[in-house]
């Protein structure tokens, strides 16, 4: 399988709960991640329209952008084959109800309030990974990473 990056995010419920962290550190640690960027930040309104617009429209569309512009948040670019699918296995299910019944050790599992506030985010897809690492790090070019760091990466 190939080396991917994928984008990690802990929502303000996750930076809100004083175990969130420590699990997902645990979780990087144990499936062997590397941390290749790691910041703190907060968005205003606009920035959660402009990453969440694929839901504008939705019921919960409204709620998920005033929950996600309401406190800070930690993004991870993670590296790892397969990273992507990875990530999301262990953040879980989208709906914690379904989190807590299939994959009661995963983050959202374990962690997840409600189906809005559930922890994390991790990207999707490959093409999600590089347009979201975008939105996040856009001094970080994925190209340049795969080109220059996965050598030594695998060395
Ligand atoms: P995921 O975050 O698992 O990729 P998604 O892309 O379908 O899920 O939705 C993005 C976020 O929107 C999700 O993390 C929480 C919120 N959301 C999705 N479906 C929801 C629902 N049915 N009710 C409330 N919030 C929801
Ligand atoms: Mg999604």
């Amino acid at each position: 399988k190939a080396l991917q990056l994928t984008l990690a995010v802990v929502k303000p419920d996750g930076m809100a709960h004083p175990l969130v962290l420590e699990a997902l550190h645990q979780k990087i640690l144990d499936n062997s991640f590397v941390i290749v960027k790691c910041k703190d930040l907060a968005w205003k309104k606009q920035d959660s329209e402009k990453f969440y617009v694929e839901h504008a429209g939705r019921f919960f569309y409204q709620r998920l952008v005033e929950f996600m512009s309401s406190g800070p948040m930690r993004a991870y670019v993670l590296a790892r084959e397969d990273a992507v699918s990875h990530w999301r296995e262990l953040m879980g299910p989208t709906k914690v109800f379904r989190a807590i019944y299939t994959s009661p050790a995963s983050l959202r599992g374990q962690f997840g309030l409600t189906d809005t506030r559930n922890t994390t985010h991790g990207s999707d897809s490959m093409e999600s990974a590089r347009r979201e690492i975008g939105f996040f790090f856009p001094e970080f070019s994925v190209e340049a990473w795969m080109q220059q760091e996965e050598p030594a990466f695998r060395a």
